[in-house]
C-alpha cells in the first residue's frame, strides 16, 4: 500500500513537471515582445474565419490569427515592433468584416460571398 502511494506521488510530480514544460512556449514567446489583441467582427462561418485568418496570416508582423465562429471573436498574435493595432483593426476591414464598433471596408465586404454577409443566418 505504501508503495503505491510513492508511485502516485511519483506520477503526480512527473505529471506537474510536464505541465510546467508545456507553459514554458508561452513564456518564452511573451520574453521575444509579441502581444495580443482581440477583435469583435462581423463573421459568420467557417469560410469567414478561414478568409479571415488567411488575410491575417499575410499581415506584415501578425504571428498567428484565431477566429472564434461563436463569439466572432478574431484573437491575433502580432510583434507591436512591426505592426500596430491599427493597422491589424484595418486589415480586418479591408478583408471584409466588421472590428469593434468600425464598419467593413464596402468593396471588401461587397465581395464577400452572400452566405458570408451580416444578413446571412448562422449556418
Ligand atoms: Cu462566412
Amino acid at each position: 500500500m505504501k508503495s503505491f502511494a510513492f508511485f502516485l506521488f511519483t506520477a503526480l510530480s512527473a505529471a506537474g513537471l510536464s505541465a510546467q514544460a508545456q507553459t514554458a512556449p508561452a513564456i518564452a514567446q511573451a520574453a521575444t515582445g509579441t502581444q495580443t489583441v482581440q477583435f469583435k467582427t462581423s463573421a459568420v462561418c467557417d469560410m469567414c474565419k478561414a478568409r479571415l485568418e488567411k488575410s491575417m496570416a499575410y499581415e506584415k508582423g501578425v504571428q498567428s490569427a484565431t477566429l472564434d465562429v461563436p463569439t466572432k471573436v478574431l484573437t491575433v498574435n502580432y510583434r507591436p515592433d512591426k505592426t500596430s493595432v491599427a493597422a491589424l483593426r484595418t486589415a480586418v476591414l479591408k478583408t471584409g468584416y466588421d472590428a469593434d464598433d468600425q464598419t467593413a471596408d464596402a468593396h471588401a465586404y461587397g465581395r464577400l460571398p452572400d452566405c458570408c454577409k451580416k444578413t446571412a443566418a448562422a449556418h
